[in-house]
């Protein structure tokens, strides 16, 4: 009982180690990416105002004229870096929930392709060696052992290999 509760205590600690190394090199490549962005802005804020209008915001560049509109939230025809700033945050979570998207739709579409009887869960027969790794782990997978992998026992084992993965990871670099 005790020895998994140290595992978990070191992986924590090696964990927020590494969280604290992996973060300060984020932060760096931000800080520059920002002090880029920021020059960038402020050539092309000719009035030095502080904000872009529109003819500006062309100087910028065209993704950023022909996004006026939509980054321009409080449409007072002016780009505040504020508002700037909001439209980044929201492409980059666009861009992680579109990745995300697409690997579970891949994911579905193996796991329909392997569900030969369409019953929503894949049988040893069905699995044959079209995936030799699950097959190695099919017992592990298949957590209320009744013969099939369900689409929930793959996905919660495949929960399980990523934080693993994490885990193992952390321990490397930590
Ligand atoms: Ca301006
Ligand atoms: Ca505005
Ligand atoms: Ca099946
Ligand atoms: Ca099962």
């Amino acid at each position: 009982m005790f020895k998994p509760l140290i595992c978990t205590a070191l992986v924590l600690a090696s964990g927020l180690a590494f969280a604290q190394d992996g973060g300060a090199d984020r932060e760096a490549r931000r800080a520059e990416w920002q002090a880029k962005a920021e020059a960038r802005f402020a050539e092309a804020d000719k009035d030095r105002d502080g904000r872009l209008d529109r003819i500006e915001a062309q100087a910028f560049g065209d993704r950023l004229a022909r996004n006026f509109d939509r980054i321009d939230a409080n449409r007072d025809g002016e780009l505040e870096r504020s508002e700037l700033a909001d439209a980044r945050r929201h492409a980059a979570q666009g861009k992680r929930h579109q990745r995300m998207r697409a690997m579970h739709a891949y994911q579905r579409g193996l796991f329909k392709g392997m569900d030969d009887d369409g019953n929503g869960a894949i049988s040893r027969a069905e699995l044959g060696d079209k995936a030799p790794r699950l097959a190695e782990n099919f017992a592990v997978i298949d957590a209320n052992a009744n013969g099939e992998i369900s689409a929930d026992e793959l996905k919660a084992h495949r929960q399980k290999m990523r934080a693993e993965h994490r885990a193992q990871r952390t321990q490397r670099e930590g």
